[in-house]
């Protein structure tokens, strides 16, 4: 629960200025972060963990940059659900694993948690359980960013994994729904402290990713569409509802 929604969208903005003024890495440091994290919390305990996460998720971009999507959108549902505390990665979590019927668990892909596991297990094998799922989630959303052609940033850490799983509720109440117009979702955000501008930034994670049709043509078993629908004809009708969130929008 270190860090909050805001500090990650602080950075996420803090990047792009950073980018279009070709800043040095150190002014970045200079920013105020959450009481709990640091720059260099893990620079004595696991020196190691950034370029190791850095280093094998070139090798998984390389395979398939689409995953990238899955680790920034991973991240942002952890953050957004009791904080960034790692536990979405948690089974019973209505995001993480195990929830098999929650809409988020949907359409977040699996992939991502395991990609996230095996990170996981290189940094353990590295240092032992120092660092935390929390953080490992987090610096791998950034080079996410960062290795799909978007901006560096960096990421203080010191996350703590929290130890309870977000029931189905939780995960629901702070996840705007994508049916919210702008003005939810203006308004679920400011609920965390997110102002407009913060909107906008954190709406460019969707730069990069895939949709599923069912996200955007009405709830599963309607054939209603919200934006037009016309991309996914041909997916809708008497699909059963497992089967709509497998249609993905690239194939019509
Ligand atoms: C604020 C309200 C938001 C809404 C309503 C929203 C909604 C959605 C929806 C409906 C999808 C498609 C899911 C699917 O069908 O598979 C999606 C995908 C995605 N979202 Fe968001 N999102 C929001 C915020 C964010 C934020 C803050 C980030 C990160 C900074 C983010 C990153 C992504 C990414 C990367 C994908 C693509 C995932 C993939 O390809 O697997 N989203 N979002
Ligand atoms: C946005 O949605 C809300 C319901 O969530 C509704 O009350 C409001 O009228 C909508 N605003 C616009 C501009 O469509
Ligand atoms: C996309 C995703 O992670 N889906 C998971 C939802 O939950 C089921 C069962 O518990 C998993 O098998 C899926 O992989």
């Amino acid at each position: 629960m270190a860090i909050t929604a805001k500090s990650f969208t602080f950075l996420l903005i803090s990047s792009l200025f950073l980018v279009s003024c070709f800043c040095t890495k150190k002014t970045q440091n200079t920013f105020p972060i959450e009481n709990g994290l640091s720059w260099t919390f893990y620079d004595y305990r696991c020196p190691k963990a950034e370029s190791i996460i850095r280093k094998q998720l070139k090798k998984v971009f390389k395979n398939d940059i689409g995953q990238a999507a899955g680790l920034l959108r991973l991240h942002f549902h952890d953050c957004f659900v009791q904080g960034c505390d790692g536990s979405v990665l948690l089974d019973g979590s209505a995001s993480g694993p195990s929830e098999q019927d929650a809409i988020p668990n949907l359409t977040l892909r699996a992939k991502a948690f395991e990609i996230i596991d095996d990170l996981r297990e290189r940094v353990h094998k590295e240092c032992g359980r120092v660092v935390s799922c929390a953080d490992i989630v987090a610096i791998a959303a950034r080079d996410s960013v960062y290795l799909s052609g978007g901006p560096e940033y960096d990421v203080p850490l010191g996350r703590r994994d929290g130890l309870n799983f977000a029931t189905q509720e939780a995960t629901l109440a702070n996840l705007p729904p994508p049916t919210d117009n702008a003005s939810a979702i203006l308004r679920a955000l400011a609920a965390k402290n997110l102002d407009a501008t913060d909107v906008v930034a954190l709406s460019g994670g969707h730069t990069i990713g895939i949709s599923h049709c069912a996200s955007f043509t009405g709830s599963p078993l309607s054939t209603r569409s919200y934006h037009g629908g016309n991309l996914c004809r041909g997916s809708q009708g008497n699909l059963p509802h497992r089967e709509l969130y497998e249609h993905r929008c690239a194939r019509y």
